[in-house]
């Protein structure tokens, strides 16, 4: 897809630390391909973000080629969208160097995420750890982006983001359009099967509240029939008190399209013992074809290096645009 002045920009990102899961899939990437006619869409594969953890690196090699197949396989058009990989276009690591000195410690420190991740990982609070939002900012307006579909877990990162551009432009005009999140309306914030409370997250493979989308329909049924409930059997969307049955709710509710009136009515007497298998059936139907189709693509990696070579290439044209234009205004000489 070459780039359209006239459209509006999407850009989202996420970042290969483990394989992805349902909540990857319904809090972003079903999200992506609703877009993508109307917008110029452009995602890419967050392999820079991922080292703020201490990962194998050829878990990350697989898992970022992964990650590219499984947008592919998930509907994304390589026709219509940019697909590329963060680390082959060096102006997101240029950008978040200018980007930082225009990012204040105070605001940096109150990421909800920094605050949750230091928690998690102790022994590893590092730099990069702390200034991740500034490069998913170098990411987000590198491309004049308008909307960035993301889950809810990333809202505040993205008006980061906004705060930073409208700092930089404050000082020299109008460089960076100011992007806003998108948010679904259901999906936004998918929970742990195992723990309710708890975000369904990528980075423990072997967690069994998490989905994955390379989970087989045996593992998959098996996580869901094993799904926290509560000790009532009636199937009410009530987040406060039955987190784990609204949390099944919201995920059948967006693999299948139904409200959640007409799921309370569809298992109404029937109990949880009905409820949950029906759940997990829905998402193999979600999953499976998206599995199969990554599996066939990771089979031809002469593919998926054509996409990402290619797409690596369209989206150096725009960002080294953008880059240059900063640089200019902070006052670098311009390279002879
Ligand atoms: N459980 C979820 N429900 C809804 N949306 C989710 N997203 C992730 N988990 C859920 C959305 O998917 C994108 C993932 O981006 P990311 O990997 O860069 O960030 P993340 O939010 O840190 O994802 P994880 O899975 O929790 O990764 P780890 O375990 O490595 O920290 C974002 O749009 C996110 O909102």
């Amino acid at each position: 897809m070459e780039e359209n002045v006239k459209k509006l920009t999407e850009f989202s990102a996420i970042k290969p630390t483990g394989t992805l899961t349902l909540g990857s899939y319904l809090g972003a990437i079903k999200n992506w391909n609703e877009l993508c006619e109307e917008y110029n869409s452009i995602f890419c594969v967050a392999d820079m973000h991922s080292i703020t953890i201490r990962m194998d690196p050829a878990v990350l090699r697989r898992n970022a080629l992964e990650q590219l197949a499984y947008y592919i396989a998930s509907g994304l058009d390589t026709e219509k969208c940019i697909l590329f990989i963060q680390s082959h276009v060096h102006e997101h690591a240029e950008l978040s160097w200018v980007l930082g000195c225009y990012a204040m410690f105070g605001e940096l420190s109150r990421m909800t995420q920094f605050k949750d991740k230091s928690a998690k990982n102790a022994d590893n609070i590092n730099g990069g750890l702390f200034t991740y939002p500034v490069l998913m900012a170098a990411d987000i307006l590198l491309y004049g982006t308008d909307v960035v579909p993301v889950g809810e877990d990333q809202r505040q990162h993205v008006e980061l983001c906004r705060d930073i551009a409208n700092r930089f432009n404050g000082v020299y005009g109008d460089v960076f359009k100011l992007p806003r999140a998108i948010v679904p309306k259901v999906g936004a914030r998918v929970m742990s099967l195992t723990e309710p409370e708890k975000k369904m997250s990528k980075s423990d493979d072997n967690d069994p509240g998490s989905v994955m989308l390379r989970d087989t329909d045996d593992v998959i049924m098996r996580k869901f029939k094993r799904a926290v409930t509560d000790c009532e059997t009636c199937v009410r969307f009530d987040p406060e008190n039955k987190k784990g049955v609204s949390n099944l709710m919201t995920i059948y509710s967006a693999v299948t399209g139904k409200s959640y009136e007409e799921i309370e009515r569809e298992f109404d007497g029937k109990g949880y013992g009905v409820f949950k298998p029906a759940v997990g059936e829905a998402v193999c139907d979600t999953v499976r074809p998206i599995r199969e189709e990554a599996n066939r693509l990771l089979a031809d990696k002469a593919y998926l290096e054509s996409i990402y070579a290619d797409g690596a290439a369209k989206a150096s044209r725009i960002a080294a645009r953008t880059l240059s234009k900063v640089y200019k205004k902070v006052g670098f000489i311009k390279k002879a």
